[in-house]
């Protein structure tokens, strides 16, 4: 991923990201949108592929799904910008941005300074930092980045030890991903056991493996507020219309 990062910066530089027009766009609040009660929730995600899954769509128009996410209630949207794993670009996020006013997330692997500007010259309101991918120095750091940019950051844990380690107050949103990046093992039982040594002034989120409203209602019992699916509306051929049934 560094050597991907490093190509692009050579095309592209720091100052070109600083000077596009989405550049300077005010960042929307992931936290307050999320966290709303009269809002659904549910963070939607653009994915057409995943190393666990293969292909999950193939046909899709990412303006055509982030558009019919908005309408159909959505608390914020991810978009996969990694190409390599998950066939995503940065202009799946521009076209997702052009259509929707939610929060949307650049969902990728943080690697690298430039990422973070260059998700705030597509538009994205809030970033994702993996703790699996990061030391606890680097994921505060690109925490300070993306903040004085003014983009909320969602850490993503996936055992206690990544939690303690990475937990710190420039975060916004903990989300625990009930999929094991390693073994692709997925349990929403994990969301449940991390659920009290997340402290309360961060927004819950819950990822991966999401497939029913029981999930959700079990879920917000633990005290989550945030709900990440993907492939659960990915799979079908309307994905929109999936979220606007799950949402009703
Ligand atoms: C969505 P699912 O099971 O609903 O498709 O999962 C999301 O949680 C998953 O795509 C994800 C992810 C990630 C992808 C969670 N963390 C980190 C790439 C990188």
């Amino acid at each position: 991923k560094k050597i991907e990062v490093a190509a692009r910066k050579e095309i592209v530089s720091l100052a070109d990201l600083q000077a596009r027009p989405l550049f300077d766009k005010e960042p929307v609040s992931a936290k307050a949108w999320i966290a709303s009660p009269n809002k659904s929730g549910i963070i939607a995600e653009f994915k057409r592929q995943s190393p666990s899954k293969g292909l999950i769509n193939g046909t899709a128009k990412v303006s055509d799904v982030a558009e019919g996410y908005f309408k159909a209630g959505v608390s914020a949207m991810s978009v996969l910008t990694d190409q390599e794993f998950f066939g995503g670009t940065v202009d799946d996020l521009l076209a997702a941005r052009s259509v929707s006013p939610v929060p949307i997330i650049r969902k990728d692997f943080i690697v690298d300074e430039y990422q973070i500007v260059e998700a705030k010259s597509i538009g994205a309101d809030f970033i994702l930092l993996i703790a699996s991918c990061l030391t606890p120095e680097e994921s505060k750091k690109y925490a300070e980045v993306a903040r004085n940019l003014g983009m909320q950051i969602l850490l993503e844990v996936h055992n206690q030890e990544e939690l303690e380690a990475h937990v710190c107050d420039k975060m916004d949103l903990i989300g625990v991903n009930n999929r094991n990046l390693k073994t692709f093992e997925v349990s929403i039982e994990n969301s449940k056991i991390l659920a009290e040594l997340i402290p309360n002034e961060f927004v819950k989120v819950s990822e991966s493996g999401i497939s029913n409203i029981e999930n959700i209602k079990e879920l917000k019992k633990y005290g989550y507020k945030g709900f990440l699916i993907g492939e659960n509306f990915m799979k079908t051929n309307n994905p929109s219309k999936a979220a606007k049934e799950f949402i009703s």
